[in-house]
């Protein structure tokens, strides 16, 4: 009998992208081509392998190359520091493109590039812009973001990774938490207090004595994706490695801006998926002699699938509008992240519901993203805190604490 996982996915991938209110009008003839390259590599490269990267729980690092070759890694970022020199919705397709793939492989992409080549970039001096941000962009280097701590989650400013002036370098202690890609990473963005207890950046690089990135193991979400712990005894980091651009809270949060508004559009990706696959086994599937998608609560879960999409899709094109303008406010992207990865993982239960039995196997692709979107719900600042953070602009009174 053969098996339902296999390690090629035999299934060709005949995702098309879903445009009900003709968006893509709303989009150049560049951010077309962009976007088909990614669906086209995504379809090579990703969908016949990602049921077998998932359920054996493997990081594939062979894709980090490939993810720099693609133009994945830091499209926003100036091509003189080996980004893709794009505007924002470029950045934001190629997010849809890699999450309807899976969200664990858009983590690796978006991780690089708006929280490691992002601070490096905009934080960084000129000697550490042209030593790390061209290797970071073509995927010869991986790079991750240390901000959670196992005690300061939802609220990294009490952080208590520490570093200290030792004259001719820094000491550092401490430990991170949920680190996507840090068990693989060669250098670790890192946020830490300085002795008068404010928050700076600094580069880590893996071999530096002291500095280990145990894996996180056990997860039932993102399983492709690698996570692990940043783990600092007495590490000396040469003073050259602290970002000299900004300090505070300010900094990882404007990191945090980036990252958060490539998952508005990446969540897009995963209910597209989702969506897609439903209509299409709705109508293949027969029960009581008919397809199933001539049942009338059934066309109800499709219909409200695609009025949710066009609601996210729009959303998300307005606030990468905004963010190309540079008016885009962290409440904006608060709103459309939370909006479009509560979307995605709605839609991803209604979809597995179709899929009925199905649903729950590797041979479709829903339980894997449902999955997926529980973490991305809560990294990136949780449902709730994106509440708060609207409930703070909407009535001035910051109700955090
Ligand atoms: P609060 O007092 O609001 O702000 C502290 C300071 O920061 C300034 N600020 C910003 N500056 C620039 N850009 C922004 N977006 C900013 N937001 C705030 C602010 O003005 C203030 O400056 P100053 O000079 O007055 O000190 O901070 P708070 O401590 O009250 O916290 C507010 C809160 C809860 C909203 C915030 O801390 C928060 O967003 N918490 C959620 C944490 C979070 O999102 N963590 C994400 C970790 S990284 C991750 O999950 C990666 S997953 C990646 C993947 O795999 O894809
Ligand atoms: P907590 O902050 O303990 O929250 C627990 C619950 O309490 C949540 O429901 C939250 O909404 C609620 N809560 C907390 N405070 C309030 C409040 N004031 N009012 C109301 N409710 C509140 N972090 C990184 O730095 N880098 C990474 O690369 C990274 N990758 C991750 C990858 C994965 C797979 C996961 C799961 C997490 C990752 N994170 C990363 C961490 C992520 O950002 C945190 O998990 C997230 O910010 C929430 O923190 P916490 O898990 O400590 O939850």
């Amino acid at each position: 009998m053969e098996s339902i996982s296999s390690k090629q996915s035999r299934k060709p991938d005949l995702f098309e992208g879903v445009d009900f209110l003709e968006i893509d009008d709303l989009l150049s003839e560049e951010h077309k081509l962009i976007r088909g390259a990614i669906r086209d590599f995504v379809k090579k490269e990703i969908s016949p392998f990602i049921e077998d990267w998932a359920q054996r729980a493997y990081f594939p690092s062979e894709i980090v190359k490939k993810f720099g070759e693609v133009g994945a890694f830091g499209p926003q970022i100036p091509t003189e520091y080996g980004g893709g020199g794009l505007d924002y919705i470029s950045y934001g397709l190629i997010m849809q493109e890699i999450e309807r793939g899976d969200s664990g492989m858009r983590s690796t992409a978006s991780v690089q590039g708006s929280l490691v080549m992002y601070p490096i970039y905009k934080f960084g001096s000129e000697e550490q812009r042209k030593k790390y941000l061209p290797k970071l962009g073509s995927g010869e280097m991986l790079g991750c973001f240390g901000l959670t701590e196992p005690d300061h989650g939802s609220n990294p400013s009490g952080m208590t990774t520490h570093f200290k002036d030792m004259g001719d370098h820094y000491l550092l202690n401490g430990a991170k938490m949920w680190i996507s890609n840090a068990p693989e990473a060669d250098i670790a963005v890192v946020w830490a207090k300085n002795e008068a207890g404010r928050i700076h950046g600094l580069i880590v690089e893996r071999g530096m004595e002291g500095f280990s990135t145990p894996e996180t193991h056990g997860k039932w979400s993102l399983r492709a994706s690698c996570t692990g712990e940043l783990v600092f005894q007495d590490v000396k980091v040469p003073k050259e490695n602290l970002l000299p651009g900004k300090s505070g809270l300010g900094a990882p949060l404007m990191c945090l801006d980036s990252a958060r508004f490539g998952i508005a559009w990446g969540s897009i990706g995963a209910a597209m998926d989702c969506y897609e696959s439903s209509r299409r086994y709705a109508s293949e599937r027969i029960q009581f002699d008919k397809p199933i998608a001539s049942f009338q609560l059934v066309q109800k879960k499709l219909s409200e699938m695609l009025t949710e999409i066009t609601k996210a899709q729009l959303l998300a094109w307005k606030v990468g509008k905004m963010m190309n303008e540079g008016k885009a406010k962290t409440v904006h992207i608060s709103m459309a992240k939370r909006n479009n990865v509560e979307m995605a993982l709605n839609i991803a239960r209604e979809a597995r519901q179709i899929h009925g039995g199905m649903g729950i196997t590797g041979e479709y692709p829903l339980m894997r993203h449902m999955m997926n979107l529980e973490s991305v719900i809560t990294y990136e600042g949780t449902h709730d805190i994106h509440l708060l953070i609207l409930g703070n602009e909407i009535t001035g009174i910051p109700a955090f604490g």
